[in-house]
């Protein structure tokens, strides 16, 4: 029995499809749904036909805006995918998806190579430790070029590039690829009727071809020697013999993979359905399957049970969970989407099996939810299923609580996994309903829009009583609008958008005392705190996404504050940091120290220390020398040569500070840092200024020193 699950369980694959916007990451999952044979239709991205791409707007506006899972099979193995979108407004979904996936697919485009947003979705995989292998994509573009988009993979991204294929032919007559562990050619058929008759579409296997012959030998010994190098087994064999079998390459090839130490290259062209056989035999070969990832950790949720918002984490133990489908069940809510199929909760499952109708705990209600239908997933269309066990990923309904992030788990073995990391939102702008009968509808689906999109934050304005929505960017924000107004029919004002500033300290004060005192009859009220602060240093909190701009400690001797109600002035402290004194902004890049205090046998509580910490934290950073801080990204500008002028003068009147300018395929590159709050309309902008021949991205790099005059008047907004 123990066996049987142990091969499922090593037959299946959850990967990941990163890259850059555009590189075609969409394109690859079409063309692995087609040639698994799960669709029998090649969809187009331009078309809006692919599958993964089924939201209207993803259909309308050609890119990839939701995560989306897909499952197929290949050579007896079970593939769960999710197709990720490469705009960075949606980073944040990448970053839930590869919170659960064992192994991914980088894509890049073989023109540009790698791109800002592909160094960044593999700085994300790195910190996650999710192995992958690379695939060059577009080989049949004009001005393609493997060796230079390895070479920018090595110098940009710096892994070991294990380059195991050697293309056949270049740009349009790209026809194939060889294969340099079996040393085979492999080119593709169109298919269709021809001169000779009918031609199957699909893959032929054949030498290599003679004029390549010496090349794939040279390529074939410059991979052993980087193999052999990195792996003693394989070095032991390369030693006695002098190469290397096809089997020592593939299984020494699986270790590198596996601990990072290189990653393997091949190469194609999606849109042409070039390359996608071998790609699928990559994955098998070697990316993990669950049994060889780490097993999950988590924290014992020792206080099950107790209502929401006790600190249920406080007496929490560590514990780990493998992936075995017998132990207790535990799985991450990773997705959350309204459907006419009903309410979505897209879970990887750690361990355990569930059923239909099995109860079980959720970590962020607290509370026992009942699993209604088990839902295996094909992008916008499901087959139902009996049970989910560890390893798969899978879509339930039924669930009414569970949000991306909560842990459920078996009710008898409560166990909080840590959920992805939320990025704060930097841009903001105020919406309200036309017709002010749909103001209550508006501000319903917009909670409903954050419930499912972490990154999105509804808040009403305290000042305007404006609605005011939050997320990652002009687009991410545009996307959700559009989103509720299509759903709901409502014609929506929307202001203009605003970026979010934070405050930090400049200069700290030190031995600031706080006095909080009410003994006026009835159960009073006292706390004394003595606090320090002072700036955090360099970096120290004002990277974008950021997760400890804050550090708290105590230097108090001699018991004189106890240290339940040291926490309370913790997290009192917590409270204060969310309006900072120079116009209510969230403060961050700070270290507070609790250096002395006093208790009242009476009259002391954790609310009364609390209280001082948030009172005493707000008059000390009153008293700070205090400095506003904006949103600031890297762009990166690709124009065609001529246009390059323009766009060096627009970016200067944008207060931008040009960083990097090469040309790259015929085409200027210009590398710029500018602060976010200038960037608003720049993609029109930049349109209009290359005739529609610009593109751009921009890449969050943290918070800089806003100047005095960048701050308009009301510009303010939180
Ligand atoms: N010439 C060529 N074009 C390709 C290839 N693969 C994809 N494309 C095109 O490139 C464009 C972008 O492809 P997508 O598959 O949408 O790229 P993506 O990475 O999913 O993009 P986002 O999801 O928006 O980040 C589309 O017009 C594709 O047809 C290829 O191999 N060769
Ligand atoms: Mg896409």
């Amino acid at each position: 029995m123990r066996n049987n699950l142990d091969r499922h369980l090593s037959a299946v694959r959850n990967l990941g499809i990163l890259a850059h916007v555009d590189a075609g990451k969409t394109t690859v999952t079409e063309r692995i749904l087609y040639a698994t044979g799960t669709t029998h239709k090649r969809g187009e991205v331009h078309d809006g036909t692919t599958i993964t791409d089924f939201d209207p707007q993803e259909r309308d506006r050609g890119i990839t805006i939701f995560a989306a899972a897909v499952s197929c099979d290949w050579d007896g193995h079970r593939f769960n995918l999710i197709d990720t979108p490469g705009h960075v407004d949606f980073a944040d979904e990448v970053e839930r998806s590869l919170r659960v996936l064992d192994g991914a697919v980088a894509v890049f485009d073989a023109v540009a190579g790698v791109e800002p947003q592909s160094e960044s979705v593999w700085r994300q995989a790195d910190r996650h430790g999710v192995p992958r292998i690379a695939f060059v994509n577009k080989l049949d573009r004009v001005g393609a070029d493997l060796d230079s988009a390895v070479e920018s993979i090595r110098s940009r991204l710096h892994p070991v590039p294990l380059v195991v294929q050697l293309p056949i032919g270049a740009e349009n007559a790209f026809t194939g690829v060889v294969d340099l562990l079996r040393m085979r050619a492999l080119t593709w058929n169109d298919g269709g009727d021809t001169a000779a008759g009918t031609v199957i579409e699909g893959v032929v296997e054949a030498a290599v071809p003679e004029e390549l012959r010496e090349e794939a030998l040279r390529r074939r010994r410059l991979l052993e020697e980087a193999v052999a190098e990195r792996h003693p087994a394989a070095l032991e064999e390369f030693c006695d013999r002098e190469t290397l079998s096809a089997e020592t390459l593939s299984g020494a090839l699986r270790d590198l993979t596996r601990t990072g130490d290189g990653v393997v290259v091949l190469c194609g062209s999606a849109y042409r359905n070039r390359g996608i056989e071998p790609l699928l035999d990559a994955v098998v070969a070697y990316l993990p399957s669950p049994l060889d990832v780490p097993p999950v950790c988590g924290m014992r949720d020792a206080v099950h049970g107790v209502q929401a918002g006790d600190d249920g984490m406080q007496d929490a133990v560590g514990e780990q969970r493998s992936a075995d489908p017998a132990a207790p069940f535990a799985a991450l809510a990773f997705k959350v989407s309204a459907t006419p199929t009903g309410r979505l909760t897209y879970l990887r499952v750690y361990s355990g099996t569930i059923e239909k109708g099995d109860a079980v705990w959720e970590s962020g209600a607290r509370r026992t939810e009942r699993i209604g239908r088990i839902l295996r997933v094909q992008a916008d269309r499901h087959a139902q299923v009996d049970r989910a066990v560890a390893g798969d990923i899978v879509a339930v309904v039924g669930l009414k609580s569970a949000r991306a992030g909560s842990t459920l788990c078996a009710p008898g073995a409560p166990i909080v996994l840590e959920p992805p990391g939320v990025a704060e939102p930097v841009v903001s702008v105020a919406v309200e309903a036309r017709a002010s009968t749909d103001t209550d509808r508006l501000a319903s689906a917009l909670a409903r829009l954050a419930e499912e999109d972490p990154s999105l934050v509804v808040r009403t304005d305290p000042e305007t009583g404006q609605t005011v929505l939050s997320g990652m960017g002009e687009l991410h924000l545009e996307v959700a609008v559009e989103k509720v107004r299509l759903g709901l029919g409502v014609e929506v004002n929307v202001g203009r958008p605003r970026v979010t500033y934070r405050e930090t300290v400049a200069r700290g004060v030190s031995g600031l005392v706080f006095r909080h005192v009410k003994q006026d009859g009835g159960a009073g009220q006292f706390a004394h705190v003595v606090l320090d602060v002072e700036p955090l240093g360099a970096g120290g909190g004002t990277e974008i996404g950021a997760e400890s701009g804050f550090v708290f400690s105590s230097a108090v001797v001699g018991g004189r504050v106890p240290q339940e109600y040291v926490r309370a002035v913790e997290a009192g402290c917590r409270d204060a940091l969310a309006e900072g004194p120079l116009g209510g902004h969230p403060v961050t890049g700070l270290r507070v120290t609790l250096t002395d205090g006093a208790t009242h046998v009476k009259d002391s509580s954790e609310t009364a220390f609390r209280t001082a910490g948030r009172l005493g934290l707000r008059e000390a950073l009153r008293r700070c020398a205090m400095v506003l801080l904006e949103p600031v990204v890297e762009v990166t500008v690709t124009v065609p040569q001529d246009a390059v002028g323009g766009v060096l003068g627009d970016l200067a009147a944008r207060r931008g500070r040009v960083t990097d300018s090469t040309v790259r395929g015929g085409s200027a590159v210009v590398t710029a840092t500018v602060p976010l709050a200038e960037l608003f309309g720049y993609a029109t902008r930049l349109r209009s200024r290359s005739q529609g021949r610009g593109t751009f991205s921009a890449r969050p790099t943290g918070y800089a020193p806003a100047p005095a005059s960048a701050v308009a008047p009301g510009a303010t907004a939180k």
